[in-house]
């Protein structure tokens, strides 16, 4: 079996500087050799260009072309991908999961969006401003006609968020009018993330699956290298738990690890994790 590694280098949508640097965190974390340890055939494409923030010095955010452009540049070499091969797309803000999304989307796909926040802002109910917030929203039809017009690409009712613990208003307003499906963390704990991944699974019925993995999602004690840390988050084995579930069923067609800031983290830990979930979702096992 065949994986293809893409970076995109890009924390442009983010409200901090740093997670530009999370694909080279990440492979540093061996993410390829460990791949290629489970028996994949493991190819590198290297990195999609985006520009660097202080080149863009003097104007002022939200960057909304060259996320555009970065995310156009991700769903076109993501297209251009034999059937066949999974892709795992290495991180950078989450704001490039408009170009993964798009770009494996062909008919009808589940996305299950694994973060401590939903990205569902507009810019009428966004706060920051910042398009990391966004791509969900985006993905499903809603906000700037500048991204939906290219990123439109699923139904929010094949939409499945876990693990979230930090909405704004308008947010959770539109949550509910769209139909998303969301499992909070308070879900977590009352239910156990086991039966929330076969509920999950059975809600989203047949449909082959994309993963987006917030490296927020997991708790800062284990992940402090994010730019937007909220406490009560997954613990280890919930986490990989949850990918474990996933990977059994055979649905899973594609991967992002988003939001890894190298410049906030310890020794690298975060991306060490996020490797480690990797893993898991592609068919690591204990035994
Ligand atoms: C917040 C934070 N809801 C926003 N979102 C983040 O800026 O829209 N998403 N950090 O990952
Ligand atoms: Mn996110
Ligand atoms: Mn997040
Ligand atoms: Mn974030």
């Amino acid at each position: 079996e065949r994986v293809a590694v893409v970076g995109v280098p890009m924390d442009l949508g983010a409200g901090r500087r740093g997670v530009d640097m999370g694909p080279s965190a990440l492979r540093y974390a061996r993410l390829l050799e460990e791949l290629e340890a489970l028996g994949y055939l493991v190819e590198d494409l290297g990195d999609v260009r985006v520009p660097v923030a202080e080149t863009l010095r003097g104007r002022k955010g939200p960057y909304l072309e060259e996320i555009r452009q970065a995310a156009l540049d991700l769903k076109e070499r993501l297209r251009a991908l034999p059937e066949g091969v999974f892709p795992i797309v290495l991180g950078g803000d989450h704001s490039l999961s408009m170009g993964s999304v798009s770009g494996v989307a062909k008919g009808r796909l589940g996305v299950i969006w694994v973060d401590a926040h939903a990205d569902f802002n507009t810019p009428e109910t966004s706060p920051s401003g910042n398009i990391h917030g966004m791509p969900l929203a985006v993905l499903s039809g809603l906000g700037y006609t500048r991204l939906t017009e290219v990123f439109q690409a699923v139904d929010p009712r094949d939409v499945v968020l876990i693990g979230v613990r930090s909405l704004d208003p308008g947010e959770r307003r539109l949550l509910r009018e769209m139909g998303v499906r969301v499992y909070t963390m308070h879900e977590v704990d009352r239910l156990g993330i086991a039966r929330i991944a076969e509920e999950a699974l059975a809600y989203l019925d047949g449909l082959p699956l994309h993963v987006s993995l917030d490296a927020d999602v997991l708790d800062p004690t284990l992940a402090p290298g994010v730019g937007t840390p909220v406490p009560g988050g997954l613990t280890y084995r919930e986490a990989h738990l949850l990918m474990e579930i996933l990977a059994q069923t055979g649905r899973v067609r594609s991967l992002d690890l988003v939001e890894v800031n190298p410049i906030l983290d310890e020794r690298n830990r975060t991306a060490e994790m996020m490797v480690g979930l990797a893993l898991s979702l592609l068919g690591k096992r204990i035994l």
